[in-house]
């Protein structure tokens, strides 16, 4: 497929055409990576990083999602995940991009998994 692209790329800079007509190979917007902001969560595919996390009372923590590989000539794939607490208080939607975010007021320890992974995906947010 990628010589396909590139001949379709040297055409279209050609305009000796006449009469050429192409095809977009992609209309569909291609889906990001988002990188966390500093303190926050990287959601990967099966994994949370970092998996443990120790924050002040009243910080807001916000996970974001970098589940996407492939290219956009080749096609991407981004996996969903969720962010779902263990008991049962919040989750976030299963997403596959984007960011979430959850501010922790009370002290305590907070564990999370994905609702499609389970135990292969868990992590922890530690608020003291
Ligand atoms: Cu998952």
């Amino acid at each position: 497929m990628k010589g396909v692209y590139a001949v379709l790329a040297v055409a279209s800079l050609c305009a000796c055409g006449g009469g050429y007509s192409s095809t977009s190979p992609n209309t569909s917007p291609p889906k990001v990576n988002t990188a966390p902001p500093a303190g926050g969560i990287s959601v990967t595919n099966n994994q949370f990083s970092p998996v443990g996390k120790t924050v002040a009372i009243g910080t807001s923590v916000q996970w974001a999602w970098n589940t996407c590989t492939g290219d956009t000539y080749n096609g991407q794939t981004c996996v969903s995940h969720s962010v779902t607490f263990d008991d049962g208080s919040l989750s976030s939607p299963l997403q596959d991009q984007g960011t979430f975010t959850k501010s922790f007021s009370t002290a305590g320890t907070y564990t999370y998994h994905c609702s499609l992974h389970g135990a292969a995906m868990t992590g922890t947010i530690t608020v003291q």
